[in-house]
């Protein structure tokens, strides 16, 4: 059952026509001290290795290529910082749980991603990605526990929601929910060629980049 009506109990932003305009890849980095600092808010994009983070990427910046997509999970090895307009910058986060990659690669880039994580202030929201059709893995539900944890905001949206017919979407919006333990409007399902779910994700992601700006103000 769902108790609120927006997602994470926000409402979100109103997203200006034309938004977001020009989008600008800012830097790679394969650790995070190569990561840039700007000031500015800061929103991330994690899942597993090919659930549609680059994908999601480039559908919100209107861009075909501006992040890397591949169908070879595994291909973006790096956190990929893109600056939106001076109000965000967000971040592509490398893949995880790529059984094919080697052992010593994987806890490399686990290690990464975890200092990202933990360790980068301007973080306002996560992003979760997980794929509508797959059941939850308990990589996901550690990663879900662990925001909950830190008290990171965490927006779970759920991947390839053209796979299924429109009417099996609610309940498999619902499975995921229980399955981690969140209220089923924390789950946005998207679809990159349908374009659904781009609205309420951006206005999810300014809503929380506006709030850290307007306290920083103050
Ligand atoms: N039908 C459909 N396919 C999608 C959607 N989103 C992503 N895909 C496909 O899924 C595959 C993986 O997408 P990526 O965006 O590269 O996934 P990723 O999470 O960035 O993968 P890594 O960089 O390996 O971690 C590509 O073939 C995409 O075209 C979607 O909404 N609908
Ligand atoms: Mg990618």
């Amino acid at each position: 059952m769902s108790g609120r009506r927006h997602p994470l109990g926000v409402r979100p932003a109103e997203v200006p026509q034309g938004f977001p305009g020009r989008v600008d890849f800012v830097r790679s980095a394969s650790r995070l001290e190569e990561a840039p600092h700007l000031p500015i808010p800061e929103v991330c994009f994690c899942g597993r290795s090919n659930v549609g983070k680059s994908t999601l990427l480039n559908t919100l910046s209107n861009r075909k290529q501006l992040a890397r997509v591949s169908s070879t999970p595994g291909r973006t090895r790096l956190l990929n910082f893109f600056n939106v307009q001076d109000k965000v910058v967000l971040t592509d986060l490398p893949g995880y749980g790529w059984a094919q990659a080697p052992k010593a690669m994987q806890a490399e880039w686990g290690g990464t991603i975890q200092a990202y994580l933990k360790d980068r202030p301007a973080l306002v929201l996560c992003l979760l990605l997980v794929d509508i059709r797959r059941d939850v893995t308990s990589d996901e539900k550690d990663l879900l526990n662990w925001f909950r944890a830190s008290g990171r905001p965490c927006l779970v949206v759920a991947t390839k929601a053209d796979k299924i017919a429109p009417s099996k979407r609610f309940a498999a919006v619902a499975g995921i929910a229980k399955a981690l333990g969140v209220d089923a409007t924390d789950v946005v399902p998207f679809s990159a060629p349908e374009k659904s779910g781009a609205d309420v994700i951006w206005g999810t992601i300014l809503a929380f980049a506006e709030a850290e700006m307007a306290d920083e103000d103050e």
